[in-house]
Protein backbone atom coordinates (compact mmCIF):
# COMPACT_ATOMS: atom_id res chain seq x y z
CA UNK A 1 0.00 0.00 0.00
CA UNK A 2 1.24 3.79 -1.00
CA UNK A 3 2.97 5.19 2.21
CA UNK A 4 0.58 7.57 4.09
CA UNK A 5 -2.62 6.43 2.50
CA UNK A 6 -5.71 4.56 3.84
CA UNK A 7 -7.30 2.02 1.82
CA UNK A 8 -10.06 0.06 2.38
CA UNK A 9 -10.33 -3.69 1.91
CA UNK A 10 -13.09 -5.28 2.99
CA UNK A 11 -14.67 -9.23 2.76
CA UNK A 12 -17.96 -7.61 1.06
CA UNK A 13 -16.06 -5.78 -1.70
CA UNK A 14 -13.44 -8.30 -3.19
CA UNK A 15 -11.06 -7.20 -5.98
CA UNK A 16 -11.38 -3.08 -5.26
CA UNK A 17 -10.65 -0.74 -2.73
CA UNK A 18 -10.61 2.92 -1.96
CA UNK A 19 -8.30 4.86 -0.58
CA UNK A 20 -7.83 8.28 1.41
CA UNK A 21 -4.60 10.34 2.16
CA UNK A 22 -3.60 10.23 5.78
CA UNK A 23 -2.20 13.18 7.31
CA UNK A 24 -2.54 11.88 11.00
CA UNK A 25 -3.62 9.56 12.97
CA UNK A 26 -5.93 10.65 16.09
CA UNK A 27 -6.75 7.01 17.55
CA UNK A 28 -6.53 3.84 17.50
CA UNK A 29 -7.89 1.03 19.64
CA UNK A 30 -9.45 -1.97 19.84
CA UNK A 31 -12.84 -2.67 22.01
CA UNK A 32 -14.03 -5.90 22.93
CA UNK A 33 -16.48 -5.64 19.81
CA UNK A 34 -13.85 -4.07 16.68
CA UNK A 35 -10.94 -2.00 15.85
CA UNK A 36 -11.50 1.80 16.03
CA UNK A 37 -9.09 4.09 14.09
CA UNK A 38 -9.96 7.68 13.48
CA UNK A 39 -7.30 9.97 11.36
CA UNK A 40 -7.35 13.17 9.59
CA UNK A 41 -7.19 12.77 5.70
CA UNK A 42 -6.13 14.79 3.68
CA UNK A 43 -9.66 15.57 1.59
CA UNK A 44 -12.44 14.26 3.13
CA UNK A 45 -11.71 16.08 7.33
CA UNK A 46 -11.99 13.45 9.78
CA UNK A 47 -12.44 9.53 8.86
CA UNK A 48 -14.09 7.24 11.20
CA UNK A 49 -12.91 3.20 10.51
CA UNK A 50 -14.63 0.38 12.33
CA UNK A 51 -12.46 -3.35 11.68
CA UNK A 52 -11.11 -1.36 8.57
CA UNK A 53 -13.98 -0.51 7.23
CA UNK A 54 -14.98 3.55 6.87
CA UNK A 55 -18.20 4.53 8.32
CA UNK A 56 -17.83 8.21 8.46
CA UNK A 57 -16.02 11.25 6.80
CA UNK A 58 -16.59 15.00 8.15
CA UNK A 59 -16.96 15.99 4.50
CA UNK A 60 -19.76 13.89 2.98
CA UNK A 61 -21.27 12.15 6.22
CA UNK A 62 -24.45 14.56 5.72
CA UNK A 63 -25.72 12.20 2.66
CA UNK A 64 -26.06 9.21 4.49
CA UNK A 65 -27.22 10.67 7.62
CA UNK A 66 -29.80 13.17 6.33
CA UNK A 67 -31.06 10.47 3.45
CA UNK A 68 -31.01 7.86 6.00
CA UNK A 69 -33.04 9.80 8.98
CA UNK A 70 -35.70 11.95 7.02
CA UNK A 71 -36.38 9.13 4.18
CA UNK A 72 -37.71 7.03 7.24
CA UNK A 73 -39.04 9.76 9.01
CA UNK A 74 -40.87 11.88 6.29
CA UNK A 75 -42.45 8.22 5.44
CA UNK A 76 -44.15 8.24 8.77
CA UNK A 77 -47.20 10.73 9.10
CA UNK A 78 -46.49 11.70 13.02
CA UNK A 79 -43.27 10.01 14.46
CA UNK A 80 -43.30 10.38 18.42
CA UNK A 81 -41.09 7.27 19.49
CA UNK A 82 -38.42 6.59 17.31
CA UNK A 83 -35.28 3.52 17.99
CA UNK A 84 -31.57 3.81 16.14
CA UNK A 85 -29.52 1.22 16.17
CA UNK A 86 -26.11 1.28 15.54
CA UNK A 87 -25.50 4.92 15.13
CA UNK A 88 -22.69 5.30 17.50
CA UNK A 89 -21.20 8.37 15.66
CA UNK A 90 -24.54 10.31 16.67
CA UNK A 91 -25.20 11.89 12.77
CA UNK A 92 -28.34 10.55 12.75
CA UNK A 93 -29.73 12.32 16.38
CA UNK A 94 -28.51 14.82 14.66
CA UNK A 95 -30.88 14.11 11.93
CA UNK A 96 -33.47 12.86 13.76
CA UNK A 97 -33.61 15.87 16.05
CA UNK A 98 -34.66 18.34 13.18
CA UNK A 99 -37.73 16.93 13.60
CA UNK A 100 -39.99 19.18 16.18
CA UNK A 101 -42.96 16.23 16.13
CA UNK A 102 -40.99 13.46 17.87
CA UNK A 103 -40.56 13.10 22.00
CA UNK A 104 -38.51 10.18 22.29
CA UNK A 105 -34.87 8.82 20.87
CA UNK A 106 -33.90 5.79 21.60
CA UNK A 107 -30.16 4.95 20.44
CA UNK A 108 -28.74 1.22 21.08
CA UNK A 109 -25.11 0.86 20.31
CA UNK A 110 -22.67 -1.79 21.04
CA UNK A 111 -19.63 -0.29 21.25
CA UNK A 112 -18.44 2.99 23.54
CA UNK A 113 -15.41 3.49 21.86
CA UNK A 114 -17.41 4.48 18.72
CA UNK A 115 -19.13 7.05 20.90
CA UNK A 116 -16.25 8.29 22.74
CA UNK A 117 -14.04 8.34 19.25
CA UNK A 118 -16.60 10.64 17.94
CA UNK A 119 -17.53 12.70 20.44
CA UNK A 120 -13.66 13.93 20.63
CA UNK A 121 -13.02 13.84 16.70
CA UNK A 122 -16.31 13.56 14.94
CA UNK A 123 -18.30 16.73 17.09
CA UNK A 124 -20.36 17.60 14.31
CA UNK A 125 -22.01 14.01 14.02
CA UNK A 126 -21.62 13.40 18.11
CA UNK A 127 -23.55 16.68 18.96
CA UNK A 128 -27.08 14.26 18.43
CA UNK A 129 -26.25 12.83 21.80
CA UNK A 130 -26.85 16.60 23.29
CA UNK A 131 -30.30 16.35 22.02
CA UNK A 132 -32.68 16.10 25.28
CA UNK A 133 -34.67 13.63 24.21
CA UNK A 134 -32.07 11.29 23.66
CA UNK A 135 -31.68 8.34 25.59
CA UNK A 136 -28.46 5.93 25.18
CA UNK A 137 -28.79 1.91 26.24
CA UNK A 138 -25.79 0.31 25.62
CA UNK A 139 -25.86 -3.17 24.20
CA UNK A 140 -26.45 -5.44 21.06
CA UNK A 141 -29.50 -4.22 18.75
CA UNK A 142 -30.35 -7.21 18.29
CA UNK A 143 -31.23 -8.61 22.23
CA UNK A 144 -32.56 -5.38 23.36
CA UNK A 145 -35.33 -5.67 20.47
CA UNK A 146 -36.51 -8.53 21.66
CA UNK A 147 -37.75 -7.25 24.56
CA UNK A 148 -39.40 -4.73 22.80
CA UNK A 149 -43.27 -5.38 21.52
CA UNK A 150 -45.47 -2.30 20.75
CA UNK A 151 -42.99 0.63 21.17
CA UNK A 152 -42.02 2.53 17.98
CA UNK A 153 -43.36 4.13 15.49
CA UNK A 154 -39.84 4.09 13.56
CA UNK A 155 -36.63 2.31 14.16
CA UNK A 156 -33.81 2.92 12.60
CA UNK A 157 -30.80 0.52 11.80
CA UNK A 158 -27.70 2.10 11.03
CA UNK A 159 -25.38 -0.82 11.22
CA UNK A 160 -22.24 -1.97 10.14
CA UNK A 161 -22.05 -4.30 7.29
CA UNK A 162 -22.77 -7.94 8.19
CA UNK A 163 -19.01 -9.23 8.00
CA UNK A 164 -18.50 -12.82 8.80
CA UNK A 165 -17.77 -13.12 13.29
CA UNK A 166 -18.55 -9.12 13.13
CA UNK A 167 -20.75 -7.59 15.59
CA UNK A 168 -23.38 -6.88 12.94
CA UNK A 169 -23.80 -10.05 11.46
CA UNK A 170 -27.03 -11.09 13.55
CA UNK A 171 -29.11 -7.10 12.27
CA UNK A 172 -28.82 -9.22 8.30
CA UNK A 173 -31.12 -12.37 9.71
CA UNK A 174 -34.53 -13.36 9.36
CA UNK A 175 -35.13 -13.21 13.65
CA UNK A 176 -33.98 -9.57 13.72
CA UNK A 177 -36.64 -8.69 11.10
CA UNK A 178 -39.57 -10.44 13.31
CA UNK A 179 -38.08 -8.58 16.34
CA UNK A 180 -38.23 -5.29 14.44
CA UNK A 181 -41.94 -5.90 13.28
CA UNK A 182 -42.74 -6.74 16.96
CA UNK A 183 -41.34 -3.48 18.12
CA UNK A 184 -43.52 -1.48 15.67
CA UNK A 185 -46.33 0.17 16.63
CA UNK A 186 -49.48 0.08 14.49
CA UNK A 187 -48.37 1.92 11.01
CA UNK A 188 -44.53 2.07 11.88
CA UNK A 189 -41.87 1.32 10.04
CA UNK A 190 -37.98 0.44 10.02
CA UNK A 191 -35.34 1.85 7.85
CA UNK A 192 -32.16 -0.40 7.82
CA UNK A 193 -28.69 0.09 6.00
CA UNK A 194 -29.09 -2.10 3.14
CA UNK A 195 -25.68 -1.74 1.38
CA UNK A 196 -24.79 -1.10 -2.30
CA UNK A 197 -26.53 -2.07 -5.94
CA UNK A 198 -23.18 -2.64 -7.31
CA UNK A 199 -21.65 -5.64 -5.17
CA UNK A 200 -24.82 -6.84 -2.73
CA UNK A 201 -27.16 -7.45 -5.17
CA UNK A 202 -27.95 -10.90 -3.05
CA UNK A 203 -28.02 -9.41 0.97
CA UNK A 204 -30.29 -7.07 -0.38
CA UNK A 205 -32.62 -9.71 -2.36
CA UNK A 206 -32.22 -11.82 0.94
CA UNK A 207 -33.42 -9.01 2.97
CA UNK A 208 -36.30 -7.98 0.89
CA UNK A 209 -37.33 -11.87 0.27
CA UNK A 210 -37.87 -12.02 4.07
CA UNK A 211 -39.07 -8.79 4.74
CA UNK A 212 -41.56 -9.19 2.25
CA UNK A 213 -43.35 -11.78 4.58
CA UNK A 214 -43.67 -9.58 8.08
CA UNK A 215 -44.33 -6.12 6.41
CA UNK A 216 -46.93 -4.44 3.93
CA UNK A 217 -44.29 -2.59 1.05
CA UNK A 218 -40.66 -3.52 1.19
CA UNK A 219 -39.02 -0.86 -0.89
CA UNK A 220 -35.24 0.02 -1.89
CA UNK A 221 -34.04 3.14 -2.26
CA UNK A 222 -30.27 5.03 -2.21
CA UNK A 223 -28.14 7.69 -1.74
CA UNK A 224 -25.04 8.59 -3.31
CA UNK A 225 -21.52 9.04 -1.06
CA UNK A 226 -18.33 8.98 -2.35
CA UNK A 227 -16.67 7.33 0.69
CA UNK A 228 -18.63 4.13 0.70
CA UNK A 229 -17.72 1.52 -1.89
CA UNK A 230 -18.87 2.47 -5.54
CA UNK A 231 -19.86 5.57 -4.13
CA UNK A 232 -23.73 4.84 -2.91
CA UNK A 233 -25.64 3.21 -0.14
CA UNK A 234 -28.77 1.79 0.38
CA UNK A 235 -31.87 1.77 2.67
CA UNK A 236 -34.66 -1.39 3.05
CA UNK A 237 -37.81 0.72 4.22
CA UNK A 238 -40.10 -1.80 5.50
CA UNK A 239 -43.50 -0.08 6.54
CA UNK A 240 -46.68 -2.09 8.30
CA UNK A 241 -48.59 0.82 6.96
CA UNK A 242 -48.10 2.64 3.58
CA UNK A 243 -45.35 3.00 0.69
CA UNK A 244 -42.60 5.24 1.54
CA UNK A 245 -42.35 6.13 -1.76
CA UNK A 246 -43.76 9.33 -1.21
CA UNK A 247 -43.24 11.71 1.83
CA UNK A 248 -46.18 11.97 4.01
CA UNK A 249 -44.47 15.25 5.69
CA UNK A 250 -42.49 17.77 4.66
CA UNK A 251 -38.95 19.02 6.76
CA UNK A 252 -37.66 22.64 6.47
CA UNK A 253 -35.71 21.94 3.20
CA UNK A 254 -32.87 24.85 5.06
CA UNK A 255 -31.84 22.92 7.13
CA UNK A 256 -30.21 20.28 4.93
CA UNK A 257 -27.45 19.89 2.37
CA UNK A 258 -29.02 16.78 0.81
CA UNK A 259 -32.63 15.16 1.51
CA UNK A 260 -35.25 17.09 0.13
CA UNK A 261 -38.82 16.18 -1.25
CA UNK A 262 -37.68 15.69 -5.05
CA UNK A 263 -34.65 13.16 -3.85
CA UNK A 264 -37.08 11.68 -1.36
CA UNK A 265 -39.35 10.44 -4.91
CA UNK A 266 -35.97 10.19 -7.02
CA UNK A 267 -34.04 7.92 -4.44
CA UNK A 268 -36.62 4.87 -4.99
CA UNK A 269 -36.26 4.53 -8.51
CA UNK A 270 -33.69 2.07 -9.32
CA UNK A 271 -32.30 0.61 -12.80
CA UNK A 272 -33.67 -2.18 -14.28
CA UNK A 273 -31.11 -4.77 -13.45
CA UNK A 274 -31.27 -4.14 -9.85
CA UNK A 275 -35.43 -3.92 -9.66
CA UNK A 276 -35.01 -7.49 -11.50
CA UNK A 277 -32.43 -8.84 -9.07
CA UNK A 278 -34.45 -7.95 -5.58
CA UNK A 279 -37.91 -7.42 -6.55
CA UNK A 280 -38.11 -10.42 -9.09
CA UNK A 281 -40.82 -9.00 -10.51
N1 LIG B 1 -23.44 6.57 10.97
C1 LIG B 1 -22.25 5.83 10.77
C2 LIG B 1 -22.39 4.65 10.03
C3 LIG B 1 -22.34 3.40 10.45
S1 LIG B 1 -22.04 3.15 12.07
C4 LIG B 1 -22.44 1.52 12.49
C5 LIG B 1 -22.52 1.37 14.01
O1 LIG B 1 -23.19 0.16 14.31
C6 LIG B 1 -21.18 1.32 14.75
O2 LIG B 1 -21.16 2.34 15.71
C7 LIG B 1 -21.17 -0.07 15.40
O3 LIG B 1 -20.49 -0.12 16.64
C8 LIG B 1 -22.66 -0.33 15.55
N2 LIG B 1 -23.05 -1.74 15.70
C9 LIG B 1 -22.56 -2.82 15.03
N3 LIG B 1 -23.17 -3.95 15.42
C10 LIG B 1 -24.09 -3.59 16.37
C11 LIG B 1 -25.03 -4.32 17.15
N4 LIG B 1 -25.15 -5.66 17.04
N5 LIG B 1 -25.82 -3.63 18.00
C12 LIG B 1 -25.72 -2.29 18.12
N6 LIG B 1 -24.83 -1.54 17.41
C13 LIG B 1 -24.03 -2.18 16.54
C14 LIG B 1 -22.56 2.35 9.43
C15 LIG B 1 -21.55 2.41 8.33
C16 LIG B 1 -21.84 1.57 7.13
C17 LIG B 1 -20.60 1.18 6.38
C18 LIG B 1 -20.85 0.85 4.97
N7 LIG B 1 -19.75 0.16 4.34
Amino acid sequence: MKKGWFSEFGQLWPGQTFSLECEEVLFQGKSPYQEVLAFRSKTYGNVLVLDGVIQATDRDEFAYQEMFAHLALCSHPDPKKVLVIGGGDGGILREIAKHQCVEEITICEIDQMVIDTAKKFLPEMAKGFDDPRVTLFMGDGCAYLEQKKNEYDVIIVDSSDPVDGGPAETLYAAPFYRHLKEALRPGGLVCTQAECQWIHLNIIAELIRFSRNLFSHVEYAYTTIPSYPCGQIGFLLASTGDSCKTPKRTIDESLNKYYNEEIHNASFVLPSFVRRAIYKD
